[in-house]
C-alpha cells in the first residue's frame, strides 16, 4: 500500500477532498506548538480552508514539544495527514495540507526559534494543554518550580518549553526591528489570552523589565474558544483512514463533525481567513469560553469520572445508561444557570446538542484520556461554576457530586492518575475521613477556589 505523501497524493480515491491549492506556491504564516490530535482536527483544518478560500501564505510549521517521532512521521508524508470526520451517519475522509513541516522542540530548539523569528511568521497558535505553560494560576506569574520553566530561565539559548521558546523569539524580533507575532492560545482555559499574555510578560520580566514592557505593548494575544470532539488516535483509525482512502496514512485521525472556533478578532500582523470554515470574530469571547468550559467540558469530566467508575471505557458507554445521563442532565442544567446572559445563544439547544455530541456511536472517546490532569481541568470546568452557583444561591449539588466522583476517582486503586500533581491527589484521596480528606485537598495550592 503507498504511504500518504506529495507524490501519492493524486493516488488517493477520487471521494476524498485533496487541498484545494497549490501547496508548493503557498508561504508559511504560522507556528503552531503542540502538534497533537486536536491540532489536526481544529487549526489545522481551518488553515485548510482559509488557503483554499483566498491566496493567503498561511501554511503552518507544527511543532511537537517532546515527541520526535510524531515530528519524523509528518516529514516523511510531506506534512500530510487524513482527518476522518465521523458523523453520526456516515465518515468522510479529508486530506489536509496545511502542515508544511515538523519539528520538535526538546530536541530542535535551533530550529524552532529559527522558524520562531522568521518574519513572515505572524502567528502563533497553541495547543500544549493547561498544564504546559507552566503559569502559576493564582498569581498568573510563571511558576519557577516548573522545571521547563526553571530550565528555559537558565539556558537562555535553547529554550524547549513554549513560554521559553516565544519569550527567547520575541526578544530576537525585537532586537531585529521585526514586528512580534499574535500569540493566539487555543487551550480549554478560562481568558486563555490574558493568561498566555501575563504568562509571557512574567517570564520575561525574570531576565528583562524592558522585554518585558515591549511585550505588554506590542504583543497581541487574542483570546479564543475551540471545540471539536477528536479522541486519541488509536490502530483502528489509520485502519479506518486507509480503508477509506485507498492509502496508508499512519498520522490519520479522527473527529466529530461539529467544530466552533470563536476567536477576538485582533491580530496587527494579519491573520488567515479562518471564516472560510465557519470561524466566529468577536470582540468578546468571555460568554462562550465559559459556556463551552462549564457545559461541554464540565459535563465531560463529570461522565469521565462517573464513566471509570462504572467500568465504562468510551463517553458513548456511559450516554446509553438512562440513570447517567440523567445524572449528566442535572450538571447541564446547574451549569446553565451561572452563564451569564447570552441572547444569541440557545442554551437548551445546545445542551441538547451536547448531549446527541456525547452520544455519537462512531466516536470511540475514552473517559481515561478525558479523566488525565483533572487537577488542572476542575478549577475552571467545576470550581468556577460552583462558587457562582454558591453566590447566587443555587444549589451546589451537581458541582458536589462531579467533585466527588473526581476524588473517588483518585482515591481509586484500580485506575493510574496522570496528572502533574498525581501524588498530592492520591494522597489526599486516601485518607481514613471525609473531613481529613477534605482538609488535605484544600491544603493544596491552588487547586480550591477560597
Ligand atoms: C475534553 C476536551 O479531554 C478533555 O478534557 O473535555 O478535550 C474536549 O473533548 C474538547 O475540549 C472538545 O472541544
Amino acid at each position: 500500500m503507498t504511504q500518504l505523501n506529495a507524490a501519492s497524493l493524486g493516488t488517493v480515491r477520487g471521494h476524498v477532498i485533496t487541498p484545494a491549492y497549490d501547496r508548493k506556491s503557498r508561504g508559511i504564516g504560522i507556528v503552531h506548538l503542540g502538534l497533537g490530535a486536536f491540532h489536526k482536527a481544529h487549526q489545522a483544518f481551518y488553515t485548510d480552508a482559509a488557503m483554499a478560500a483566498d491566496g493567503g501564505g498561511w501554511k503552518i510549521i507544527g511543532v511537537s514539544m517532546r515527541n520526535e517521532k510524531i515530528a519524523a512521521d509528518f516529514n516523511a508524508q510531506d506534512g500530510l495527514f487524513t482527518l476522518v470526520d465521523r458523523g453520526i451517519n456516515g465518515a468522510t475522509a479529508q486530506v489536509i495540507g496545511s502542515i508544511d513541516q515538523a519539528l520538535c522542540a526538546a530536541s530542535q530548539p535551533e530550529e524552532v526559534l529559527a522558524a520562531l523569528c522568521a518574519p513572515n511568521v505572524r502567528v502563533v497558535t497553541i495547543t500544549v494543554t493547561e498544564k504546559g505553560y507552566g503559569i502559576d494560576r493564582t498569581s498568573g506569574g510563571v511558576d519557577l518550580q516548573n522545571p521547563t520553566i526553571a530550565h528555559d530561565l537558565d539556558q537562555t539559548n535553547a529554550p524547549v518549553g513554549a513560554l521559553g521558546l516565544m519569550v527567547t523569539a520575541l526578544r530576537t524580533r525585537r532586537a531585529n526591528g521585526c514586528a512580534p507575532f499574535t500569540v493566539l492560545c487555543c487551550d480549554n482555559l478560562p481568558d486563555n489570552g490574558a493568561f498566555v499574555r501575563s504568562g509571557l510578560i512574567d517570564f520575561a520580566k525574570q531576565w528583562d523589565t524592558d522585554l518585558a514592557g515591549w511585550i505588554a505593548e506590542h504583543v497581541a494575544c487574542p483570546s479564543s474558544m475551540v471545540d471539536r470532539i477528536t479522541p486519541a488516535q488509536t490502530p483502528a483509525t489509520c485502519a479506518f483512514a486507509q480503508e477509506l482512502t485507498g492509502t496508508e496514512d499512519i498520522l490519520a485521525i479522527e473527529t466529530e463533525s461539529f467544530h466552533q472556533w470563536v476567536i477576538e478578532d485582533h491580530f496587527p500582523t494579519g491573520r488567515p481567513t479562518w471564516e472560510a470554515a465557519g470561524a466566529i470574530f468577536t470582540d468578546d469571547v468571555a460568554p462562550f469560553e465559559k459556556m463551552k468550559l462549564r457545559l461541554l467540558n464540565g459535563s465531560h469530566s463529570l461522565i469521565a469520572y462517573l464513566g471509570l467508575l462504572h467500568g465504562k471505557t468510551y463517553v458513548r458507554d456511559v450516554m446509553a445508561d438512562p440513570a447517567l445521563v440523567a445524572l449528566v442532565r442535572d450538571h447541564l442544567k446547574a451549569a446553565t444557570a451561572t452563564l451569564p446572559p447570552m441572547p444569541d445563544m440557545d442554551l437548551v439547544q445546545y445542551c441538547d446538542d451536547l448531549i446527541e455530541r456525547f452520544r455519537n456511536p462512531n466516536i470511540a472517546h475514552e473517559t481515561f484520556q478525558i479523566a488525565t490532569d483533572g487537577s488542572e481541568k476542575l478549577p475552571q470546568r467545576i470550581f468556577a461554576p460552583a462558587v457562582d452557583a454558591l453566590g447566587a444561591d443555587q444549589s451546589l449539588r451537581a458541582f458536589a457530586l462531579a467533585t466527588a466522583a473526581w476524588m473517588w476517582f483518585c482515591r481509586s486503586e484500580v485506575h493510574e492518575i496522570n496528572d502533574p500533581r498525581a501524588e498530592l491527589l492520591r494522597s489526599a484521596a486516601r485518607n481514613d475521613t471525609p473531613a481529613q480528606m477534605l482538609s488535605a485537598f484544600e491544603a493544596i495550592h491552588g487547586l480550591f477556589p477560597e
